[in-house]
């Protein structure tokens, strides 16, 4: 009967994190990536010849840099005006009316709902088709309270939408903006919840369809895998059916080496190269960021982590001859152990044996933890500042942090003290 594109967090033009400073980035890839995803997006509602394009909030990273990111997307969404495809959008905490402060006029097909109040999009086709699309604009880009209860009553007689930009009742690693819960969703009698802000896709109800599309586009290593928008089919009897299009022109990807029973690191190498083969057959392709972890007791582990500088420079290079420049290596995690534990009862009187007890006493004691951060706070004020921001920031007050420092730091000493550990 009809069918129509459900898309968020296109996050326009926002930069792509963890990359930039590594020889050889793909610079230009990853600039434009948000913007050729867009592309991809007016394509694919022209190629499918949908009905409309529903847009669930953070069209744009933030308030723009200059014009140039709103005369983008104006200019892609232009290309829908002669196809006669109607768009209805909100914004979401990203792009919330307080946060921007350069704005265009929208094409007439383009309806951005208000922030003022949850309203139904006015477009005279989508009342000539049945589909009523309800929803509001974030005011501010902390909206705390739950926006659904003032949500319109179902419009009998149509097929009723809601476009909602929120994180429900809470999702890890999310602002909890616009909380509300799926029961709430539901007893609003929609067809369908068009959901924006979690940046993973996911289907949260069946029944009707409450429904998470994920980021267009991948922009840092938490986001993996395909990203892309629903296509969404109402059959006559009002049947939904739902299914993912991917629309990402640049991949993140995790590429996992078990290096169990490998006696050297070459060996290590060459089960990265047969792993990183299948990756890339998966993703069809595409350009890829991969993150490489290396784990597993292998007899390979006191040479790995003796230079482990070393061997993720080989990972890197082999990268490079085996993918011809489509494969950026992010990081090399060297995770792997030793075949043998070393025994501080067998070395009870040495020096290395006196190092491993102080190693495992200092792993249990977080007052000692803190006592040692404390005694490295000349190292920490030489830091580069970005080593001590972000997500993976070196947390010298955290004892977890400072726990895996020391899992890291045990091989690469005894493998220095011990030959042939
Ligand atoms: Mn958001």
């Amino acid at each position: 009967m009809f069918r129509f594109l459900h898309a968020a967090d296109i996050h326009l033009d926002s930069p792509l994190r963890g990359l930039e400073q590594y020889e050889g980035a793909p610079v230009d890839e990853i600039r434009t990536a948000t913007r050729r995803a867009l592309v991809n997006l007016v394509d694919l509602a022209l190629q499918r010849e949908v009905d409309f394009v529903v847009i669930a909030g953070d069209l744009y990273d933030g308030d723009w840099k200059d014009h140039n990111t709103g005369l983008f997307f104006v200019s892609q969404i232009g290309r829908l005006r002669e196809a006669s495809i109607p768009v209805v959008m909100i914004s979401g905490n990203h792009d919330a009316a307080n946060r921007m402060t350069k704005a265009l006029q929208l094409p007439d097909h383009v309806e951005l709902l208000s922030h003022r109040k949850a309203s139904t999009a006015g477009n005279k086709q989508l009342r000539e088709l049945g589909v009523a699309i309800h929803g509001r604009s974030f005011a501010r880009s902390a909206e705390t309270d739950n926006m659904v209860r003032d949500y319109p009553s179902r419009i009998d007689g149509m097929f009723n939408i809601g476009l909602l930009h929120t994180s429900l009742t809470g999702a890890e690693g999310h602002e909890p903006y616009a909380p509300c819960s799926i029961d709430e969703l539901r007893q609003k009698q929609y067809d369908y919840w068009a959901l924006g802000h979690v940046h993973t896709r996911e289907v949260k109800c069946e029944d009707p369809p409450i429904v998470f599309c994920g980021n267009v586009q991948g922009r840092h290593i938490r986001e993996t895998g395909a990203k892309g928008c629903y296509l969404v089919s109402v059959d006559q009897r009002g049947g939904v059916e739902w299914e993912f299009q991917p629309l990402d022109v640049f991949r993140w990807d995790l590429c996992q080496v078990a290096a169990d029973d490998a006696d050297r690191p070459e060996q290590v190498l060459d089960r990265f190269k047969t792993a990183l083969a299948d990756r890339m057959a998966m993703h069809d392709g595409l350009p890829l960021a991969v993150r490489v972890v290396v784990t597993g007791r292998t007899n390979a582990h006191p040479e790995l982590a003796a230079d482990p500088l070393n061997w993720s420079n080989q990972i890197r290079a082999a990268a490079i001859e085996q993918a011809g420049g489509r494969v950026w290596i992010e990081k090399v995690k060297l995770r792997t152990s030793t075949v043998r534990d070393l025994d501080p009862e067998a070395m009870a009187d040495g020096p290395v044996g006196e190092l491993l007890r102080y190693m495992t006493e200092l792993r249990g004691d977080d007052r000692q933890l803190a006592e040692l951060a404390e005694g490295l706070s000349d190292l920490r004020r030489k830091l580069p500042d970005d080593l001590l921001r972000g997500e993976e920031a070196l947390n010298f007050s955290d004892p977890d942090c400072l726990r895996q420092w020391l899992d890291e730091v045990q091989p690469l000493v005894t493998s220095r003290l011990v030959k042939g550990v």
